[in-house]
């Protein structure tokens, strides 16, 4: 399948692969997933992180959330070598950061995936359930991009985390839930 080119700016790149893996189930995965909800503390204040989430990777902390060590299951290391395959990441992929946003409330602020222990060179997202929307934004110049993500898609983040940011905006009208898996690879010393 050849993908979408969302933005091209020297050597980041963001990719679409519509509905690359819209044989999924949505309702499975949430059966399936310990979900939590993690409680994060940010400029000195601690809330309840607007979403569930849940872990499969080595140990890794970035902010006040620490994830044990936890082994992938078969059925998510099937899935994530669907999307390494179309992906062209460094280093494999070795851990996945699982969001569930319960319906248009639940959302993600403005962030990069930069932490110092992700390989941020290769980051692979998939959607699953309801559409909801993916901000881009340009650090530098506020240039926006946003992309309407659908059950099945898979996104790829080349090279993105230091000039661009991304969100996940709520959405009022949106009352059924979306599953995003994020695929990364972690830096185990
Ligand atoms: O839900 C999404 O599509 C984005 C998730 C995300 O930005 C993250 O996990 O860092």
């Amino acid at each position: 399948m050849t993908p979408e080119i969302i933005l091209e700016d020297g050597k980041c790149r963001c990719l679409l692969f519509p509905g690359l893996l819209q044989n999924e189930r949505a309702e499975h995965w949430i059966e399936a997933l310990p979900w939590q909800q993690n409680e994060i503390r940010m400029f000195g204040r601690t809330h309840a992180e607007p979403r569930l989430t849940t872990w499969m990777g080595p140990a890794y902390r970035y902010a006040s959330i620490q994830w044990t060590d936890t082994p992938f299951s078969d059925e998510m290391a099937r899935l994530m070598n669907v999307v390494q395959h179309h992906a062209s990441p460094e280093k494999k992929f070795n851990a996945v950061l699982a969001n569930l946003y319960r319906d248009g409330q639940d959302a993600m602020g403005w962030h990069r995936d930069d932490e110092k222990d992700i390989d941020s060179q290769c980051i692979a997202s998939v959607s699953l359930g309801s559409t909801r929307d993916f901000a881009i934004r340009h650090r530098q110049t506020g240039q926006k991009w946003t992309v309407s993500l659908q059950h099945g898609d898979v996104l790829i983040m080349e090279a993105m985390q230091e000039a661009f940011e991304h969100s996940v905006p709520r959405r009022k009208r949106t009352d059924t839930p979306r599953i995003n898996f994020t695929f990364r690879h972690i830096v185990t010393s």
